[in-house]
């Protein structure tokens, strides 16, 4: 039986013309992902998931860390049995990547063991010029836990993700944008804004369209080649019989912008 409570208390959550805003602040700046804690931001994406009027979704951090990583205070005191009875590293954790509404991890500072995990479960990465991303679990007697091995060499290729894990070393922002793991980095001054501006632009797509979109893109994640080219075909057919794919096309016959129904 799971009597995990979640550390609600350490989430801030806000909505603002269709962005669903989760703000981790736990007292420690550097956020430590305890198991509740990670419940409670899996609640808050849920809960802006079925929000109808959200079309996009942010987590972002403290100005020191969006995640440093697992609660090494929490952790000390597991075992084996522990960990595997009380399924440590799947609740919360697995449902996040099921979010169907796009997420956007903004990262200041640093995203560290399971607070780079955290940020590879969202569909991309905003970091701030400052942000440091690693998998530094070997240097305190672990291996990345939450699908560091997995995402981080889909992400940056075998031989950097290999490097990462091996020496625990951390990335620069400017040197994870080039190795793909960030889609877009901004100097300090220009962080809020910009990270802003793109969460709108996605918020203010066809809710529809924009999860099909999603759901296309991780199907590469997921499977052969074939089979992703198959079910990407299966979902763009699919968005014929969406009302917003009607006045996508009328829009553009009429030189206007499109209003979406998001049916
Ligand atoms: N957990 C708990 N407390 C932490 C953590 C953490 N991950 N990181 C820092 N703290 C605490 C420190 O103990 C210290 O507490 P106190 O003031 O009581 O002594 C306080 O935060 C400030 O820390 P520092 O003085 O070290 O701050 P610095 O600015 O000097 O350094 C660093 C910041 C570089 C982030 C440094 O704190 C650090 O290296 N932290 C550990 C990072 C790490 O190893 N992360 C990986 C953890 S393992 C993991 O994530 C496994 C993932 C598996 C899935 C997750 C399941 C939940």
């Amino acid at each position: 039986m799971n009597n995990l409570v979640p550390k609600t208390e350490w989430i801030k959550t806000w909505s603002d013309q269709g962005v669903g805003w989760i703000q981790l602040s736990h007292e420690n700046k550097l956020n430590p992902l305890s198991a509740g804690f990670i419940l409670a931001i899996k609640d808050a994406a849920i809960n802006f998931d079925y929000d109808q009027s959200i079309g996009c979704i942010i987590i972002i951090g403290s100005e020191k860390a969006f995640a440093a990583g697992a609660d090494l205070k929490e952790m000390v005191k597991l075992n084996y049995a522990s960990v595997s009875q009380s399924r440590y590293i799947e609740n919360g954790w697995l449902d996040i990547p099921k979010i169907q509404t796009p997420i956007i991890a903004a990262v200041k500072g640093y995203a560290l063991g399971g607070g780079c995990e955290l940020a590879m479960m969202c569909d991309f990465i905003i970091a701030r010029e400052d942000a440091k991303f690693g998998q530094p679990e070997i240097n305190i007697g672990a291996i990345p836990g939450a699908g560091g091995t997995q995402r981080l060499t889909r992400s940056i290729g075998k031989s950097k993700a290999m490097f990462a894990v091996l020496t625990g070393d951390m990335m620069s922002a400017e040197e994870a944008e080039k190795n793909g793991l960030v889609a877009k980095v901004f100097k300090n001054d220009k962080f809020d804004v910009s990270l802003n501006e793109i969460a709108l632009k996605i918020a203010n797509q066809s809710k529809p369209l924009a999860k099909l979109a999603k759901q296309a893109v991780n199907v590469a994640f997921e499977t052969t080649l074939e089979e992703g080219i198959r079910s990407e075909r299966a979902l763009f057919y699919s968005t014929f019989a969406l009302e917003d794919h009607i006045e996508g096309m009328e829009s553009f016959s009429e030189k206007r912008k499109p209003v979406w129904k998001n049916k």
